[in-house]
């Protein structure tokens, strides 16, 4: 059952605003570290495939990873953090390589 407009609105709160106070998630670095066995090749391929990293940004952070020994694929929120890296030792095992990755809190 309907009522008059002015019923209807008389005593209404039609509106409460309210403060919404909004964290930010904690980041993780997905690391990839290097090995002397997996292929340049490979490890740019998972940077593309998995990282969406274009062709020469993958190079330039795999040979990063190849000269400093461990280098920053993503940064990520934690479940996708470890799904990356799971994503990328599923990938490795798969291609029988011995490549690692790790998370680490920003
Ligand atoms: N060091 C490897 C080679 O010389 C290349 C490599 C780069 C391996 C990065 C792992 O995360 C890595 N074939």
């Amino acid at each position: 059952m309907s009522l008059p407009r002015e019923e209807f609105d008389r005593g209404v709160v039609t509106e409460r605003r309210q403060k919404i106070e909004i964290e930010e998630p904690p980041m993780y670095k997905v690391l990839l570290l290097n090995d002397d066995y997996t292929s340049m090749e490979f490890v740019v391929m998972v940077l593309e495939t998995i990282f969406h990293k274009p062709l020469a940004k993958a190079s330039q952070i795999m040979l990063n990873v190849h000269h400093q020994g461990k280098g920053v694929a993503g940064i990520y929120t934690r479940e996708v953090a470890d799904t990356k890296v799971a994503l990328v030792h599923n990938m490795a095992r798969k291609n029988q390589y011995p490549l690692k990755c790790t998370i680490e809190k920003e």
